[in-house]
C-alpha cells in the first residue's frame, strides 16, 4: 500500500471517531506528538507530587493528612498509567525519565511554584486540579486509544481532588480572620499560574492546529482557559473570596467572563527553567532516582533469578 493510502485510512479512522491503537499504522509525526504530550503529562503528575508532598508531615489533622497522602499517591498512579501509555508508542520508560532528569523534557509550568501555607493545598486542589480536569475530560476523547482509556480513570480521581481542595478552602473561608486571609493569599498566588496551565494563546500555540486535526486535542488552549475562568468566577462567590483580577467581568454579549492579560513573559521564563522552583524540583527528582538505584538493581536481579531453571535458582 502506498503512503498516501495509509494516510487516508488513518485520517478516515480519526474522522469517523475510531481510536488509533498501538499496532495501527500512524504517521511518524502523530506518534512523536503523542509521545511528547503523554510523556510531558506523565512528568507533570510525578513532579506534581512534590509541592503537595511538602505538606504531608504538616497537615493540620489526621483526616487532612490521610486525604493528602491519598491524593499524592493518586498522582504517582497517574504518572505510571501515562508512562505505560507512551511506551505503547515505542518510547522506553528509561528514555523518558532520562529526559525529565536532565531537564530536556517539559512538564507543567504550575509545579515550579512553591506551596507556602496550608491553604495552598486547598488552592492547588481547587484551581490546579480544576484546570487539569477540564483539559483531561477533553482528553478522554483523544484519538489515541491507550491515552484516552488512561484518562478515564485519571479523571475520576481528579474530580475527587478538586472537590477536596474546594472543601478545604471552604472551611478556611469560614474560619478566623487569619484563616480567611491565608485562603485569599493562596488564591491570589495560584490564580494566574493556573491560567497559564492551558498553554500559550492559540495564536502562539505551535502544536494546536495539527493536534486538533488529529483529534489529539479537542479544544484549543484559549477555549479551555475561558471555560475555566467561567467556572471559577462563579465558584469563588461561594467562598466569599476574590480573584486577583480587576478586569474580571461578565460580558453579556459574549456570555463569558472577560479577564485580564496573562503575564506571558513569566510563563515562558518558567517553561524555560527559570521559575521559582525549577531547580529544586529537578534536584528532588534526581535525588529520588539515585536513592532508588538499589531497588531497580534488586528488581533486575530478582527477574534474572526467576528466569533461571528451578534447580539452578535454588
Ligand atoms: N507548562 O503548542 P502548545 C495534574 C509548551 S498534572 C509547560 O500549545 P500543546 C496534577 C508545550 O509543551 C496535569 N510547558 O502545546 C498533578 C509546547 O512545547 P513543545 C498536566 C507548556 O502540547 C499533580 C509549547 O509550550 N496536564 O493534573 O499543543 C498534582 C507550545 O504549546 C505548557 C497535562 O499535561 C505549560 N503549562 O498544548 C496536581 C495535559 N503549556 O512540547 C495536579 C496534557 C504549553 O512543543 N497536555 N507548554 O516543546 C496537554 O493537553 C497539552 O500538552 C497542553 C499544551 C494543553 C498543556
Amino acid at each position: 500500500m502506498s503512503i498516501q493510502d495509509l494516510e487516508k485510512i488513518f485520517q478516515d479512522k480519526i474522522d469517523n471517531e475510531i481510536k488509533i491503537e498501538p499496532k495501527d499504522w500512524m504517521p511518524e509525526a502523530y506518534r512523536k506528538t503523542n509521545i511528547r504530550q503523554i510523556s510531558q503529562h506523565a512528568h507533570s503528575e510525578v513532579v506534581g507530587m512534590l509541592p503537595e508532598g511538602n505538606w504531608i508531615s504538616r497537615a493540620p489533622s489526621l483526616k487532612r493528612k490521610a486525604i493528602l497522602i491519598a491524593k499524592v499517591q493518586d498522582e504517582a498512579g497517574h504518572g505510571l498509567y501515562l508512562y505505560s501509555s507512551a511506551e505503547t508508542l515505542g518510547s522506553s520508560r528509561d528514555e523518558m525519565i532520562a529526559h525529565l532528569l536532565s531537564g530536556k523534557a517539559k512538564y507543567s509550568s504550575i509545579f515550579n511554584y512553591p506551596t507556602l501555607t496550608w491553604a495552598d493545598m486547598g488552592a492547588v486542589g481547587w484551581l490546579v486540579d480544576g484546570a487539569a480536569i477540564l483539559n483531561q475530560v477533553m482528553l478522554c476523547r483523544t484519538s489515541y486509544g491507550p491515552y484516552a482509556r488512561a484518562m478515564v480513570r485519571i479523571c475520576k480521581e481528579e474530580s475527587f481532588h478538586q472537590r477536596q481542595g474546594f472543601e478545604s478552602l471552604l472551611v478556611l473561608s469560614r474560619g478566623t480572620a487569619e484563616q480567611k486571609a491565608m485562603c485569599q493569599d493562596a488564591i491570589n498566588r495560584w490564580w494566574w499560574p493556573s491560567l497559564m496551565m492551558f498553554g500559550p494563546k492559540d495564536s502562539e500555540s505551535t502544536n494546536s492546529d495539527q493536534s486538533m486535526k488529529w483529534k489529539i486535542k479537542r479544544k484549543t488552549n484559549d477555549e479551555l482557559r475561558q471555560q475555566f475562568v467561567d467556572m471559577i468566577a462563579e465558584q469563588i462567590k461561594v467562598l466569599g473570596m476574590k480573584l486577583p483580577d480587576a478586569d474580571l467581568k461578565w460580558n453579556e454579549e459574549r456570555k463569558h467572563y472577560d479577564f485580564g492579560e496573562i503575564n506571558w513573559d513569566e510563563f515562558w521564563q518558567v517553561v524555560k527553567g527559570n521559575g521559582p522552583c525549577n531547580k529544586q524540583r529537578l534536584a528532588a527528582r534526581n535525588k529520588a532516582h539515585d536513592d532508588g538505584e538499589w531497588v531497580r538493581e534488586a528488581a533486575i536481579a530478582y527477574a534474572e533469578k526467576k528466569k533461571q531453571p528451578k534447580t539452578q535458582a535454588a
